[in-house]
C-alpha cells in the first residue's frame, strides 16, 4: 500500500488536528510546513494552554480552545487526531459521520518521511525495549532516532529525512487505531494483557488495535513476535511479514531464546550466541524477553553481534520502570510508577525476591486485579491502597493479605516503612492510572522517590526490624 498522503497532497488542504498536547503541537507545525491550512482545536482553555497557543495562532494555525465543537471542523478534509481523544468525540464524530479521513500523528509522521521504522507496541516493556533498540541502532550511527509514545512526538522527528535514517517508534494502540497506510519495516509485538479497558469496548477490540500494527506490512517486512504469549501470537496471524520469534520458554524455529544463560539467535537457519544473560544490567524475566525482541529488530536491520552485544548489555534501564530508589536499614525501595495496568504488577511482584509492601492504586482502568490473588497471597505481606481504586482494591485483596487505605502517597510510604523489616521490598506498582492524584505516572514516580528519600530526614523510618 502506498503511503495515504504526501507532503504535495496536503499542501493548501484544510487540516484539523485535535488536541495540542505534544503530538498534536507538533502536528501542527508539520502540517503547517507541509503547506497545509492548519486548524486545531483543544478542550482545554487558553489559561491552561500557556504560551503554545499564541505561538500557534502566530504561526497561522487557526484555533479553538476550550471546545472541540464539530462546527468548527466544518469544512477541514482530513482530521488528526491525538491519542488521548477517545473516538466519540465530536469533531472526530463528525469526521467519521462525513468520510473525513482521521488519521493519528503517527501515520502523518509516517507520510512525511522515507525514513525507515522500527514500531514497537505491547501492553508493557515498550519504552524499554524502544530504548533498548535505539541504544543498539546508536552504536553504530548517527541515524537512528528514538521517539513516539515514549514522549517525542513523530512528527517533530520524521518530516523529510531520507531511507538512510532509522525511527524507532514506541506505538501505543490509541495510535494504531487511526493509523492507514503505516507500514513499519520491523514491527514488535511485546505482548497483550487487559488494559485501557476504559477506552476500548472488550478485551478483543484491543487485541485487534494491536494486531494493526502488522496490517500494511508485505514480505520482505519483519515482525517481531512473543512467542510465550498466546494473544501476541494470535494477533499475528494474518501478518504477511515475515516472522521472527522470541521466547524464554522454547528454541524457536527462526527468531532469538535463551539456552544456558546463553542469549541465541537464529535467523536463515544459522544460529549464533550474542551473549551471556548475565551480562544484562536489567532484571527480571520480562526485561530478558524486552531484549530478546530488541536483539531480534537490530538483526532484522541487519546490525552485526558486536552492536547488539555492546548496545543491549551497556543499558541500566529506565526512570520509573523498577527502578531501585533506596536501600534504607535493610528495606529495599523501588519505584514501578509506570505499571498502570494488572499485568505490570504482575510482572513486577515476579521480579521480587522476598516478602513485599506493595503500594497500588489510583484511577482504575477497568483491569481485573482479582487475577493477581494468589500471587498477592504469596508475596504480599501489606497492601497499602491509595487514590479512587482503593475501594475497590481493598474488596478485591482484604480476603488474601492485610490491605490498609493510605491518604496519600506520602503516608503510604510513611506506614510502608513503619511496617517493612529487613529483607522486605517496598514497591510503588500502581497498577492504575495516575490523574487522579498526579499530573502523570512520572509526577507519581517522583513524588514517590522524594518520599522514601526524606525518610531518614524525617527520622520517620523504624518499623520491624
Ligand atoms: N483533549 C481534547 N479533547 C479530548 C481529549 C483531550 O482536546 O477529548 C486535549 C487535552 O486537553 C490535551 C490534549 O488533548 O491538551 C492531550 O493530548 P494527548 O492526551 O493525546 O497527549 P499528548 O501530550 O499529545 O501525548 C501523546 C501521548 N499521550 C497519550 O497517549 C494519552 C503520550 O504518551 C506521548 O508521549 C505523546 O503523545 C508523544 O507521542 C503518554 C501516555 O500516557 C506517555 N501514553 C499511554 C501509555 O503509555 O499508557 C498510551
Amino acid at each position: 500500500m502506498r503511503k495515504a498522503y504526501t507532503a504535495e497532497d496536503l499542501a493548501g488542504r484544510t487540516v484539523t488536528v485535535v488536541g495540542l498536547g505534544s503530538s498534536g503541537v507538533a502536528a501542527c507545525r508539520a502540517l503547517g510546513r507541509a503547506g497545509a491550512r492548519v486548524r486545531a482545536t483543544d478542550a482545554r482553555g487558553a489559561d491552561r494552554l500557556g504560551a503554545v497557543a499564541g505561538d500557534l495562532r502566530d504561526e497561522g494555525v487557526r484555533l479553538e480552545l476550550g471546545a472541540n465543537s464539530a462546527g468548527f471542523a466544518e469544512g477541514s478534509e482530513l482530521v488528526v487526531v491525538s491519542p488521548g481523544v477517545p473516538l466519540e468525540n465530536p469533531v472526530v464524530a463528525w469526521a467519521r459521520s462525513r468520510d473525513v479521513p482521521v488519521i493519528s500523528e503517527v501515520e502523518l509522521a509516517y507520510c512525511l518521511s522515507d525514513a525507515r521504522f522500527v514500531a514497537v507496541t505491547g501492553t508493557n516493556g515498550k519504552t524499554t525495549t524502544t530504548s533498548l533498540i535505539g541504544g543498539i541502532l546508536k552504536t553504530r550511527t548517527d541515524k537512528a532516532h528514538v521517539c513516539g509514545n515514549i514522549g517525542l512526538p513523530v512528527t517533530s522527528v520524521a518530516p523529510g529525512l531520507g531511507p538512510d535514517h532509522v525511527l524507532v517508534v514506541e506505538v501505543s494502540s490509541f495510535q494504531l487505531d487511526t493509523c492507514v497506510s503505516f507500514r513499519p519495516d520491523v514491527a514488535v509485538l511485546l505482548n497483550v494483557t487487559p488494559d485501557h479497558l476504559d477506552r476500548y469496548a472488550s478485551y478483543e477490540d484491543y487485541v485487534a488495535s494491536k494486531a494493526r500494527i502488522f496490517a500494511n506490512q508485505v514480505g520482505g517486512d519483519f515482525a517481531v513476535i512473543n512467542r510465550d504469549d498466546a494473544d501476541s501470537v494470535r494477533a499475528s496471524e494474518g501478518a504477511e511479514a515475515r516472522k521472527l520469534w522470541f521466547s524464554l520458554e522454547e528454541k524457536v524455529p527462526e527468531g532469538a531464546f535463551v539456552h544456558g544463560g546463553q542469549v541465541v539467535v537464529r535467523i536463515d537457519r544459522r544460529e549464533r550466541t550474542v551473549f551471556g544473560t548475565d551480562a544484562l544490567k536489567i532484571k527480571g524475566p520480562h526485561n530478558l524477553a524486552n531484549c530478546l525482541a530488541a536483539v531480534l529488530a537490530a538483526s532484522a536491520l541487519g546490525f552485526e553481534d558486536d552492536a547488539v552485544r555492546e548496545g543491549v548489555t551497556r543499558f541500566e534501564g529506565l526512570e520509573h520502570r523498577f527502578e531501585h530508589v533506596a536501600d534504607l536499614d535493610g528495606v529495599r525501595y523501588v519505584n514501578d510508577s509506570k505499571a498502570t495496568n494488572v499485568d505490570a504488577v504482575r510482572v513486577a511482584l515476579e521480579a521480587v525476591d522476598g516478602p513485599v509492601v506493595l503500594i497500588a492504586g489510583g484511577r482504575d482502568k477497568g483491569g481485573d486485579f482479582a487475577a493477581l490473588g494468589s500471587l498477592v497471597r504469596a508475596k504480599v505481606e501489606l497492601m497499602l491502597v491509595i487514590g479512587e481504586a482503593s475501594g475497590m482494591l481493598t474488596r478485591v485483596f482484604s480476603p488474601v493479605t492485610r490491605v490498609r487505605a493510605a491518604g496519600s502517597l506520602d503516608d503510604a510510604v510513611r506506614a510502608a516503612a513503619a511496617e517493612a523489616r529487613a529483607g522486605t521490598t517496598v514497591l510503588l506498582s500502581p497498577g492504575c492510572a495516575s490523574f487522579d492524584m498526579f499530573a502523570d505516572f512520572e509526577d507519581r514516580g517522583k513524588a514517590f522517590k522524594r518520599a522514601v528519600l526524606g525518610l531518614g530526614e524525617t527520622g520517620s523510618r523504624g518499623g520491624r526490624r
